[in-house]
C-alpha cells in the first residue's frame, strides 16, 4: 500500500542508492573496452516478498545512529591517541604499529566505512593522511595476505567511492611491490614479502592466505588495465584447488615450495575460511565460471562430510580432509562468516541454522569465544579480539529476507559487544569470554569490518546492495564489474 510513510522510505531509498552509485563514480569511466557492468549477471537474488519486507521495514534510524556513535567513539580515539599509527591501544590510549614503521591500517581500512556512515569531515581528514603521507618504499618484510586484505582491499574501495586517483596510485604501487610473493615453485605465496627488496620468507602457508586474493588483485588489474594481477591471483587460487583431496576438501596448512599438505585436518574458519568465500565472491564480482565451478565442488564437500548435526542443531566441524573422519567438534567465532556466505550463495535454510547455532555458542557467555565445542558446549579457546564475522552473517540474513528477527539479534550482540568491551578511547579485545578481562587491542578490522556490518544491519538498505556489490572478506566493498567481456 501507498502511504506517505513507505513514499518517504522509498523516496529515501533511491537518495541512498543514488549517493552510493555517486560514491562509486571515481570507476565508472575505468572499464577497458568491451567489458561492461553485470547488472544482469547478478547471481545474488532478493525475492520479492524479502523486498517487500526490506521497503516496509525501511531503516531503523535510533539503531543505525547508535551504532555510528560507537563507531565515533572509537575513531576518535584512534584519532586522539593513535594518528598516524597503525592500531589505537584502547586501555593505555597509546599506538601500536605492526612493524618498525606505521603502514595507516586503521585510516585504510576505516575509510570506507566512514563513508557509508556520511561521516565526511572524518573521512576527508583520513583520506589526506593516506594520500599525503602513505609510503610503500620501505624496509620492511610484511605478512602478504593481511596487507592485500586490508591496504589493498582498502585503497581500492576508497578509490571507487571517492575516484581520488592518489589512492588508486598507492594501490598500484603497493601492488607491484607485493608481486615477487608468488615467486615460489608453485606459484603459490609466500607468507612474507619485503616491499622495498621484495625479499621473501615463510613457505608454511595455507588456503585463506593463497586463495583470497583474487577480489583484490582482480579489481586492480581492472583498474590499472596490468592483467598480471590477475594472473599472479588466478594461479595461486587454481593452484590451491588443485591441492584438493579426492573428496574434494582442502587442508589446513601446506608448504608453498612443494605444494604438499602439512596439516591435513579441514573445516570452514581459521586458515580456510575465506578462501571459500573468494570462490563464490569470484563467481559473483568477476561473473568467472571456473570460481562457480570450484565453489560448487567444495560446497557440495562441505555439506557432506564437514556438517554435523547434533541435538537438532547444525554445525560444521573438523574432519580429516582425506578421509572425512570426525576429528573434532569444534566452531569458532571466524567459522560464523559461514552463515552469511550461505545465505548470499543461495542456501538460506541452513544459513539460519547455522546462524542460530552460531548465537547459541554467543549466548553461552555472552560474547563467543574465539574456538568453541560444539559437543560439550565449552570454551577451547577463549579469546575475543573483537571479531565481525557472526554481525557479518547476521546482516547478510536481514539483507536477503528482511525478517527483523534477524536485527533483534543483532540487537543482543551489539548491547553485549559494547558492555563488555567499551573503554575511554575504544573497545578492547577479550583475553577471556568468560572472565571478560580486557586486553590492549583493537584490531583495524573493527572499524573496517564489525561496525560497518553492524550500521548496515540498521541502516536504510538502500545503503548497500549485496545483489551488485561485493564485500571483500575485510568489508571493503567493490562494485560488480566483471575483468573480461
Ligand atoms: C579479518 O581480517 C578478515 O575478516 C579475515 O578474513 C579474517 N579475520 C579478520 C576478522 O576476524
Amino acid at each position: 500500500m501507498s502511504t506517505p510513510r513507505n513514499r518517504i522510505r522509498r523516496q529515501s531509498a533511491v537518495i541512498a542508492f543514488a549517493a552510493w552509485t555517486a560514491l562509486f563514480a571515481g570507476c565508472a569511466s575505468t572499464a577497458p573496452p568491451g567489458q561492461t557492468a553485470v547488472a544482469d549477471h547478478a547471481v545474488v537474488h532478493i525475492a520479492p516478498e524479502a523486498q517487500r519486507r526490506l521497503d516496509a521495514n525501511g531503516a531503523d534510524a535510533a539503531m543505525a545512529e547508535r551504532v555510528k556513535a560507537e563507531f565515533l567513539h572509537a575513531w576518535r580515539g584512534y584519532r586522539q591517541y593513535a594518528w598516524e599509527r597503525d592500531a589505537l591501544k584502547p586501555l593505555s590510549n597509546t599506538g601500536s604499529d605492526w612493524y618498525a614503521q606505521s603502514l595507516l591500517m586503521t585510516p585504510v581500512d576505516a575509510l570506507d566505512t566512514l563513508l557509508i556512515m556520511g561521516l565526511t569531515e572524518e573521512a576527508d581528514a583520513a583520506r589526506e593522511l593516506i594520500a599525503t603521507q602513505l609510503s610503500f618504499d620501505r624496509d620492511l618484510d610484511v605478512k602478504h595476505f593481511e596487507i592485500v586484505i586490508r591496504l589493498l582491499g582498502g585503497l581500492l574501495s576508497g578509490y571507487q567511492m571517492t575516484g581520488d586517483a592518489r589512492l588508486l596510485a598507492l594501490a598500484d604501487d603497493l601492488g607491484t611491490r607485493l608481486l615477487p610473493a608468488f615467486d615460489s615453485p608453485t606459484g603459490l605465496p609466500w607468507v612474507n614479502v619485503n616491499l622495498r627488496t621484495g625479499a621473501v620468507s615463510g613457505a608454511e602457508s595455507n588456503p585463506a592466505e593463497s586463495g583470497t586474493l583474487l577480489l583484490e588483485y582482480g579489481t586492480l588489474a581492472r583498474l590499472t588495465g596490468k592483467q598480471v594481477y590477475w594472473d599472479k591471483a588466478w594461479r595461486a587460487l587454481e593452484a590451491t584447488y588443485a591441492m584438493r583431496s579426492p573428496i574434494d576438501l582442502v587442508g589446513e596448512r601446506f608448504d608453498v615450495e612443494t605444494g604438499r599438505w602439512t596439516q591435513t585436518r579441514t573445516h570452514v574458519g581459521a586458515r580456510i575460511d575465506s578462501y571459500y568465500e573468494y570462490l563464490w565472491k569470484c563467481w559473483q564480482l568477476f561473473a568467472e565460471p571456473r570460481c562457480k565451478a570450484m565453489w560448487d565442488t567444495h560446497i557440495a564437500a562441505i555439506h557432506a562430510h564437514v556438517a554435523d548435526e547434533v541435538d537438532g542443531a547444525l554445525w560444521y566441524g573438523h574432519v580429516d580432509m582425506t578421509t572425512g573422519a570426525r576429528i573434532a567438534p569444534r566452531f569458532g567465532a571466524l567459522d560464523a562468516f559461514f552463515p552469511g556466505l550461505l545465505a548470499v550463495s543461495g542456501d538460506p535454510d541452513r544459513a539460519a541454522r547455522l546462524q542460530r547455532s552460531a548465537f547459541s555458542m554467543w549466548q553461552a557467555h555472552g560474547i563467543e569465544p574465539e574456538v568453541w565445542d560444539y559437543r560439550a558446549r565449552a570454551v577451547v579457546s577463549p579469546g575475543y579480539p573483537l571479531r565481525p564475522e557472526i554481525v557479518e552473517s547476521t546482516w547478510y540474513l536481514y539483507r536477503l529476507s528482511g525478517d527483523t528477527a534477524w536485527r533483534d539479534m543483532g540487537r543482543t550482540l551489539l548491547e553485549d559487544f559494547v558492555r563488555h568491551t567499551r573503554t575511554d578511547s575504544g573497545f578492547a579485545a577479550l583475553a577471556d569470554v568468560v572472565t571478560k578481562e580486557q586486553k590492549d587491542e583493537m584490531e583495524s578490522f573493527v572499524l573496517a569490518e564489525t561496525f560497518k556490518y553492524f550500521y548496515l544491519l540498521y541502516a536504510d538498505p538502500a545503503t548497500l546492495d549485496p545483489a551488485t556489490t561485493v564485500l571483500t572478506t575485510e568489508a571493503h566493498p567493490l562494485r560488480a564489474i566483471p575483468l573480461r567481456p
